[in-house]
């Protein structure tokens, strides 16, 4: 047990700034032992602070301080404790001149400054300025920026910080320095500098009004050959945000920089976005189709931030889907436009039910505005994010995408230069539509995932069709009772035909129900027979649907529904509804309708390949013990795996003629087209490897041996690995490391693809891999990509009734908590889902997180989420 108890903070306790900072000047004198950092604030009392507070206090974590003057004056009585500096009786205002002394390279927690494979870089968010500098370190102070940077010129010739560059020079010793200015205020959390031997990559964009802005990619020399990607991604989001939002780039740099060691993704600095190499770095020869997708969807993101998250930012933490619920709705639109809209919702939707769901009813389920942490850090969640983002969603379908841009328009202009809260924003969106959202605040303010349960009755002799809907949502922590959400359901009817019933006098055939009590009912007149509901089209609210749909209406459903995502959707609610039976015991076969489902999809040529290839996936075993309470998994892998290995004997003359039929001689390009092309091919491929077909053995052989592009080999070394041919997976596994063991990326994909295989033989395998030379505790992807991966989608092996891979994750994550906490407190994310399993797989992961919070150094961050996840529920 740790030796005290980390403290909650409340929103409730939130206070305006007592101080303000207009003004930072910092020098960074960077050498190899350590930095020195000297920083100058202009600080003034603010004058909207409720209370007088006499002594300025400042954030600050793991500093050696040097010297401290205020207005030119030495400070004698400073109190300096492991978290802050405080100086008493400060005047109204005063220049406060700081230096102290880090040591980046001894940095493993990647917040603050921190060495990476010989370049220096920062991560703030959220709040590793304090490890950089004492500082008022909240959101809500914003400050302009002056940096100037001081390194050996030849081992950092390129030295970077947010905004423009007012001055470079050459200096004693063989050093240098560059001085940048950001005109912009921020908070501190979007500081950012880099120093290092990197190569510039060059492009442009002009704004709509004209300006021209350079485009600037930083890239260690060996990658120089995979930045066309990201900079033509950027390009487009630019763009789109100009043309969707109306949002132009304000400064006259842009700058992108690629780093090997970084706790997340991406982040969004001012003007100097820093960014995972693998969520950046892409050629075909390199990167996979998904990689692609994933780096356009990313680098849009960080840069459609600059509007929504750095012009108008978060008030404090809690406020934190402000930015980030909203730029992931901007960027899901983005991608949306960019391919296929119904592919796109598909696959986000895919994640969030089988994550986010997951998240909102276990022990860390948490509104989409939070009321308390310990640590925000753990606060970066699928909620804040993706379930923030369907809430934006919600409101742009309650109100129209004319009304909804109105409402951005109007918040980008209010908001400008300050630091506000989701309030705010859905204020605005009243304000400019007239709309009463009252009680569509509940969406940020109540953790759970609501649950519909809808029925209906068909009055024959009046046709009419009666819809009834209840809607409730489960207790979550500290919410014992929910009051009702106000949810639009877009819906439709079809009849026996398949075509779209009108549901008013006009002629709609589709309408978004707004639903706002615990019970309602709607009634449509005139219909000659009973319809068949399409209901909760494109997903129009984060909600779960029970309705008892026959496999028949399903399987109608599955062909006939104009919605695009219902079609899927139908699909999958049949194979759940076949995978579930089978598991219950009630059924003994695989239903012929599930074969001939796919038998059609696989030979109609008409068909959008993309859709197809989402349409042949079996729902996830994640997703399917979502849908069961005390899931043993060994039996649902089973189980899944035997429908699929069913349905792909039945199909497998179909599928190598997809296989065939989908071959290209053309040069790779990143083409919505060749795109579903390639992954109908590997879904294909994957199939017929799976149940040991030997055509499929040879197609895979000869397509990781002559494959033009990343996405065919690693397709087909995925098929190798998951199938029963040890002989060609041992020979392919070890061909392409000996090919790509220089590249980082590729080498990370290689570890994931055989820690996430359940045909690899589990922990043994798992255990030799962080035994490899290309393994690095340092290095956040492969501990994401070995022990992450293992956890998250072996899950047969993960669950070993013997309780081994909870053990084995448990280790891991008490090894890494020491040098890495963030980390550490994401890998346990699996195990807080206890609850969720069959009694014996429960009780050993629950004793894997008794055994953590036992351990008396345990980080706040890890003692939170194993603290809250054996709370209690
Ligand atoms: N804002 C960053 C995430 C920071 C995470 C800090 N633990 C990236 C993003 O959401 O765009
Ligand atoms: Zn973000």
């Amino acid at each position: 047990m740790r030796a005290s108890q980390p403290q909650s903070i409340y929103l409730k306790d939130y206070r305006k700034p007592p101080f303000l900072i207009d003004h930072v000047d910092l020098r960074f004198e960077l050498f190899e032992e350590q930095t020195r950092v000297h920083s100058r604030l202009q600080v003034r009392r603010n004058p909207e602070a409720d209370g007088a507070e006499r002594d300025l206090v400042l954030h600050g974590e793991d500093l050696e301080l040097e010297t401290l003057t205020l207005d030119g004056r030495p400070v004698e009585d400073a109190v300096v404790d492991s978290e802050s500096l405080r100086i008493s009786n400060v005047p109204d205002q005063f220049n406060l001149d700081v230096v102290t002394c880090i040591r980046p390279q001894e940095n493993t927690r990647l917040e603050g400054l921190y060495k990476s494979s010989g370049m220096f870089c920062t991560q703030c968010e959220a709040e590793g300025f304090r490890r950089i500098t004492y500082f008022l370190d909240r959101p809500d102070v914003m400050a302009c920026y002056r940096t100037r940077i001081e390194a050996d010129s030849e081992q950092y010739p390129v030295l970077l910080a947010n905004g423009n560059p007012v001055d470079h020079g050459e200096m004693e010793g063989g050093r240098h320095q560059v001085t940048w200015e950001d005109p912009f205020p921020k908070p501190s959390y979007l500081f950012a500098m880099v120093a290092g031997d990197l190569v510039e990559k060059r492009d442009e964009f002009t704004t709509g009004s004209g300006r021209v802005v350079d485009l600037r990619m930083y890239v260690e020399p060996r990658n120089s050959d995979k930045c066309e990607h990201a900079l033509a991604s950027l390009k487009k989001a630019m763009q789109w945000d100009e043309e969707v939002y109306g949002r132009e780039y304000d400064l006259d740099i842009f700058m992108i920089v690629a780093v090997d060691d970084f706790n997340m993704g991406a982040m969004e600095n001012k003007g100097l976005n820093i960014f995972n190499s693998s969520c950046v770095l892409a050629s075909p020869e390199t990167a996979t189709d998904a990689a692609y997708e994933r780096i356009e969807s990313i680098v849009a993101h960080e840069y459609f931030h600059n509007w929504s998250g750095n012009r108008v930012t978060c008030r404090d933490w809690f406020q934190l889907s402000l930015k980030e619920g909203f730029t992931v709705f901007r960027d899901n639109q983005f991608s949306a436009d960019m391919g296929s809209p119904t592919v796109q919702r598909i696959d986000h939707v895919n994640m969030l039910r089988t994550a986010q769901f997951a998240e909102d009813d276990g022990p860390m389920a948490h509104p989409v505005r939070p009321e308390s942490y310990i640590e925000i850090g753990n606060f970066y969640t699928l909620t804040v994010y993706e379930k923030g983002a369907e809430v934006v969603r919600m409101i742009h379908t309650l109100l129209g995408p004319d009304m909804f841009r109105e409402g951005s328009d109007l918040y980008f202009a209010r908001f400008d230069g300050r630091a506000v809260t989701t309030d705010d924003f859905v204020a605005t969106m009243e304000e400019a539509s007239g709309r009463d959202l009252g009680q569509f605040r509940r969406w940020y303010e109540q953790a759970g995932t609501p649950v519909l349960h809808v029925s209906d009755h068909f009055d024959a002799e009046k046709g009419v069709y009666t819809l009834s809907i209840e809607q409730s949502c489960p207790a979550t922590p500290r919410q014992p009772h929910k009051a009702p959400f106000h949810i639009p359901l877009r819906m439709g009817l079809l009849d026996s035909t398949g075509e779209p019933l009108p549901l008013d006098d006009i002629g709609n055939t589709e309408q978004v129900l707004e639903l706002t009590e615990s019970r309602h009912s709607y009634r449509f007149k005139d219909l000659k027979e009973r319809p068949v509901p399409s209901l909760l089209r494109n997903f129009s609210a984060p909600v779960k649907l029970d309705y008892a749909w026959s496999r028949d209406q399903l399987m109608f459903l599955v062909s006939h529904d104009p919605d695009g995502f219902n079609r899927w959707d139908a699909g999958q609610k049949l194979a759940i509804d076949v995978i579930q039976s089978m598991l219950e015991g009630n059924d003994t076969e695989v239903d012929e309708r599930l074969i001939e489902a796919y038998r059609n999809l696989l030979t109609d040529t008409s068909l959008d390949r993309a859709m197809v290839a989402r349409m042949l996936a079996l729902p996830g075993t994640a997703y399917l013990i979502e849908l069961t309470r005390d899931a043993d998994v060994q039996a649902i892998h089973e189980t899944r795996q035997r429908v699929q290995t069913t349905v792909a004997n039945a199909l497998r003359e179909e599928l190598l003629a997809v296989h065939m039929r989908n071959q290209s001689s053309e040069p790779y390009a990143f083409s919505a087209e060749r795109v579903a092309a390639r992954s109908l091919a590997n879904s294909a491929l994957s199939l017929l490897t799976l149940i040991g077909d030997e055509a499929g053995k040879d197609l895979a052989v000869e397509q990781f041996r002559d494959a033009p592009n990343m996405t065919n080999r690693f397709g087909a070394l995925s098929a190798l690995v998951n199938s029963p041919f040890e002989k060609e997976r041992d020979r392919a596994l070890e061909q392409f490391y000996v090919d790509w063991q220089d590249d980082p990326q590729v080498v990370e994909q290689w570890f994931a693809v055989q820690s996430g295989s359940p045909w690899m033989g589990g922990l043994k395998r798992v255990r030799e891999l962080l035994e490899h030379p290309a393994f690095d505790w340092k290095n956040p992807n492969k501990i994401r990509t070995v022990i992450g991966v293992f956890a998250a989608r072996n899950l047969v092996h993960f669950h070993e009734p013997d309780g081994s891979g909870y053990r084995f994750l448990g280790e891991q994550i008490q090894r890494l908590d020491a040098s890495n906490p963030q980390i550490a407190a994401g890998l346990a994310q699996p195990l807080t889902r206890w609850r969720r399993y069959a009694p014996r797989l429960r009780e050993s992961m629950k004793s894997v997180l008794e055994e953590l919070l036992a351990e008396p150094q345990l980080s706040k961050d890890l003692f939170e989420v194993v603290s809250k996840s054996l709370q209690e529920q």
